[in-house]
């Protein structure tokens, strides 16, 4: 696990943020992306080496929307790249991190994801992604 592939961030509105953080980092969204299993909008941005990927609710229970209600906007989780993330996941589980998902699920970006409880990661939430080749 290397490469911190995005941040991702909660947003009440992508309305709102987009703009802000286009003037934040100088660049342009390049991407809006609904992804309906996820219950969000997202939107992403290049940041150097890395992305920043918008997060915006669109149900009233989604993960997106606990989380706002509970602590507000902010950072809502940091995504590692990784080569083979059966493999990865596989060798977290035997080192006792606890997964959110048996299989990787289709994510935002042309990637399959894994979560990791953030009660297992010092109380940030960790995503695993790997590219769709
Ligand atoms: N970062 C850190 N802590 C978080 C968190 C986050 N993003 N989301 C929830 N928590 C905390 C809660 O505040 C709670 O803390 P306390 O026990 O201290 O109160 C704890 O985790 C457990 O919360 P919970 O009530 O058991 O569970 P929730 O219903 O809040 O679910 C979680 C938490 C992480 C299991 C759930 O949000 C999840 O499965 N996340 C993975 C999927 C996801 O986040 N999808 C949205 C992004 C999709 C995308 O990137 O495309």
């Amino acid at each position: 696990m290397i490469k911190v592939e995005h941040i991702g961030i909660a947003v009440k509105t992508l309305t709102d943020s987009v703009p802000l953080f286009e003037k934040l980092l100088k660049s342009q969204c390049y991407k809006t992306e609904m992804v309906d299993s996820e219950m969000v909008n997202t939107a992403f941005f290049k940041a150097g080496d890395t992305k920043i990927e918008l997060l915006e609710s669109i149900e009233d229970n989604s993960a997106i929307s606990k989380f706002i209600e509970k602590k507000g906007e902010g950072v809502h989780h940091i995504a590692f790249e990784v080569e083979n993330i059966e493999a990865e996941m596989e060798k977290l589980r035997n080192e006792g991190f606890l997964l959110l998902n048996d299989k990787p699920k289709k994510g935002a970006d042309n990637k399959i994801i894994c979560f990791l409880h953030p009660k297992s990661t010092n109380g940030v939430l960790i995503e695993l992604c790997q590219s769709i080749k």
